[in-house]
């Protein structure tokens, strides 16, 4: 998968995708990620990205046609100076040589909520355009003319989208067969089945005091099964008694097949 990422922060893309499962997913092709300085697409001797509002207030916008600019040049796969010319953005600057423009993401509280399932979506894509905006929004024709979906990681306001779009980078390439250096899917026990999951143990098998459930050690694989799919229906009912009730999680009722409790 390519991932194309516009940001007026590149550098702090570099850290976390040069470390970790990610860092490896990228270096082995598995991933193309490619970050841009936003910068790059303006048009002005001072690299201006903002301007003020129209209609007064306070806070800066950020200006769409840097925006139309960067979103173009990525989409056509053009070097900077190519789509950073110096004119307007006419309704055809939207245009995409050889077909559909890519997935282009939009990280804005406004946005759709990412889950799962829309995670497991963006990750059937051949690629993905990520927008961080910063200042106090973006034109409202950036929504029109660059995003094809507004994406938010949940209720809450960022400094910008940069954390963000890592977010949606870290939940979408997991399930990219090969990135998790697993040939086989990689999708979570506890969202796939709709419940959180079951808790975990190893060794030392007494911690502080602290023992490990005996049916763990008990070697009755079925028991075992049976107490997990208990276990991560209790902590879903207790904790997130929503995802029982939006029609994805397993029958809330007997998980079938146990003996009786106690
Ligand atoms: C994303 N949940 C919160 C903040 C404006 C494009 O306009 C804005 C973008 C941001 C950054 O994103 C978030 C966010 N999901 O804050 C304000």
């Amino acid at each position: 998968m390519r991932i194309d990422v516009l940001t007026i922060f590149p550098d702090w893309f570099q850290g976390p995708l040069t470390t970790s499962l990610l860092g490896k997913a990228h270096a082995a092709g598995t991933l193309d990620l490619r970050v841009h300085d936003l910068r790059s697409f303006t048009t002005d001797r001072h690299r201006t990205v903002d301007d003020a509002p129209y209609g007064g207030g306070a806070g800066m916008v950020m200006r769409p046609d840097v925006w139309v600019n960067a979103a173009e040049s990525v989409w056509n796969d053009l070097p900077p100076e190519a789509t950073a010319g110096g004119t307007d953005a006419p309704a055809g600057a939207t245009h995409v040589a050889g077909g559909a423009r890519p997935r282009t993401l939009l990280l804005t509280p406004r946005g759709r909520p990412l889950t799962q399932a829309y995670a497991r979506d963006l990750a059937g894509e051949p690629r993905l355009v990520l927008c961080c905006g910063r200042y106090e929004g973006i034109d409202e024709r950036v929504h029109d003319l660059v995003a094809t979906d507004e994406v938010s990681i949940g209720d809450y306001v960022l400094f910008g989208g940069e954390v963000a779009a890592a977010v949606v980078i870290e939940a979408v390439t997991r399930l990219v067969p090969g990135v998790m250096g697993n040939a086989a899917s990689p999708e979570d026990e506890s969202f796939s089945s709709g419940l959180l999951e079951y808790p975990h143990y190893t060794r030392p098998p007494v911690l502080r005091g602290h023992g490990v459930p005996p049916v763990l050690t008990s070697g009755d694989h079925g028991a075992v099964e049976r107490w997990r799919h208990e276990q991560a229906l209790a902590l879903t009912r207790e904790r997130r008694p929503d995802l029982l009730e939006d029609g994805r999680a397993e029958p809330a009722g007997d998980p079938g097949g146990r003996p009786p409790a106690g």
